[in-house]
């Protein structure tokens, strides 16, 4: 148990000491606890978040020589660097083959714009069977683990606050299918939540420090930490596909966009993204930029206004490549901005309402106006440390339909009828009759299984199809 008097003179040291107020009035648990808490607290940085983040708002500099990321364009036809869309194809699908590839899903956050209580990815989601997120992940895991015969193992990383719930919602389904031993959870870090005017540590309760999950970008050094990248070292991975928790559009491992990143003579194999036509100016997506030549994203809250409606002679947005937040990252290149200390991610401040005890009569104060600073890394932050970062165009419809609010913009049913929207394309390319109103919307509701198919081409090669759809029929495949 680390010494109360070497705690209280490295907290004073940084000035945080209020932190043991309480400490007296606990028992001897909650005071061995509360040491320990502090103890893993980086302490020693904590005057220099304070000062460079948290009592500053973060005024964001254009860099000099900013200009729009290049890409692949999604048109298979269009040239690209003398690289084939089947070049890429085959050497993707080998890599799946040999083994080499694993999944990754950041499902950390507090998904609190949704207004869910559990982890995001238990919510129900799929059109009509209420497919929770998980399981479409899964489904689609197990797909291609059979259409190529070979393992791809999911790493799943959760917060402190969503660990314990994701676990057993994996456990109560039978992990949807998938050998429990290729299903692994770790944790995230966390990061001290700050009093945003006086720059103090908040107690959440006399014996704990109020925390938030340090960012996606914590996953750099929690897969390491956890002994993630040891693990997919013994099972010879050296590909991760990572994507959120909120897009039950996305290809899990997309052989195209794997086979690119590992051997596009233009790219280092370390950090790829893929990227659509932002919808809008102010659409909430980060932008792909680069900077002398190395890829970088800056984020829609970020992006000067000026930047964001810049446009090209042809009317399209200058700056038009929107993250939809999915990468390959090689294991080499997370291990090695996780373990050198001078590839150490930026912080990211948010402000935000956080109850805490008021240190004057210990009761817990629940803010109506935010009141705290929050710190979080951003996981794009790192794809400036690799040599060179590829970006790789796709249909927004085919891979991006998120659940972040309740309604509106971004909602579960925005997300639905994108899901039917791309079942009925895929339904259509394989010479389905889709019933569509005047204005091309679809008159039914059709869910695809990604165990039926992986795509549109997959869903063709079936001979189960109907010849057509009535008007108002639900169609689960
Ligand atoms: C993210 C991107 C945005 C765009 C968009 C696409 C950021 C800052 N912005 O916006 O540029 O690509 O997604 O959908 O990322 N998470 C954790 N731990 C944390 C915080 C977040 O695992 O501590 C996970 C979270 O569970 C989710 C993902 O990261 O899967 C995105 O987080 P978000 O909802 O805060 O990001 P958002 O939608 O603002």
């Amino acid at each position: 148990m680390p010494e109360l008097a070497a705690i209280r003179d490295r907290l004073s040291s940084v000035g945080q000491d209020h932190l043991l107020t309480f400490y007296d009035r606990l028992d001897a648990a909650q005071q061995r606890r509360l040491l320990e808490q502090i103890d893993a607290i980086d302490l020693e940085q904590i005057p220099g978040w304070i000062d460079g983040y948290v009592q500053r708002e973060q005024t964001f500099e254009v860099p000099d020589g900013l200009v729009p990321a290049s890409y692949y364009p999604a048109d298979p036809d269009t040239d690209w660097r003398r690289w084939s869309r089947r070049d890429a194809e085959q050497a993707g699908e080998e890599l799946i083959r040999r083994g080499k590839v694993a999944c990754f899903t950041v499902a950390g956050g507090q998904g609190s714009r949704l207004g869910y209580d559990g982890p995001k990815g238990c919510y129900p989601v799929s059109v009509l069977s209420g497919k929770p997120l998980f399981q479409i992940f899964a489904e689609g895991m197990l797909a291609t683990q059979r259409r190529y015969d070979a393992v791809v193992p999911w790493y799943i990383m959760t917060s402190p606050l969503n660990h314990a719930a994701t676990v057993s919602f994996f456990e109560r389904h039978a992990h949807f299918g998938l050998e429990p031993t290729n299903v692994q959870f770790f944790t995230q870090g966390a990061i001290p939540s700050f009093d945003r005017a006086t720059g103090k540590m908040l107690l959440a309760d006399a014996g704990t420090v109020a925390t938030n999950p340090d960012g996606h970008g914590g996953a750099i050094a929690a897969l390491h930490k956890s002994g993630s990248l040891d693990d997919m070292h013994d099972r010879g991975i050296e590909h991760i596909s990572y994507f959120q928790v909120d897009n039950p559009h996305v290809r899990v491992v997309d052989p195209v966009f794997l086979g690119l990143h590992a051997a596009a003579e233009d790219s280092s194999g370390e950090f790829s993204s893929k990227m659509v036509a932002k919808a809008t100016p102010q659409e909430k997506v980060g932008v792909f930029c680069a900077v002398d030549g190395r890829v970088r994203v800056i984020e829609y809250s970020d992006l000067p206004e000026e930047l964001a409606h810049a446009a090209k002679p042809d009317g399209s947005l200058r700056f038009n490549a929107g993250s939809i937040a999915i990468h390959v990252l090689g294991v080499d290149f997370v291990r090695k901005v996780a373990t050198d200390p001078s590839f150490a991610l930026p912080l990211h401040r948010a402000i935000k309402k956080v109850p805490h005890l008021d240190l004057a009569t210990g009761a817990r104060l629940e803010p109506g106006e935010p009141n705290a600073a929050k710190l979080e890394k951003f996981i794009f932050d790192a794809i400036p440390l690799a040599e060179n970062s590829i970006v790789y165009e796709t249909d927004r419809v085919e891979e991006f339909a998120p659940v972040k609010n309740a309604t509106g913009v971004d909602s579960i049913e925005s997300s639905k009828r994108l899901q039917t929207e791309r079942a009925a394309r895929w339904l259509e390319s394989a010479g389905v009759g889709v019933p569509r109103d005047a204005d091309g919307a679809v008159q039914a509701r059709i869910e695809i299984s990604p165990l039926t198919a992986l795509d549109d081409a997959h869903l063709a090669e079936r001979a189960d199809l109907p010849a057509s759809i009535d008007v108002g029929a639900e169609v689960a495949l």
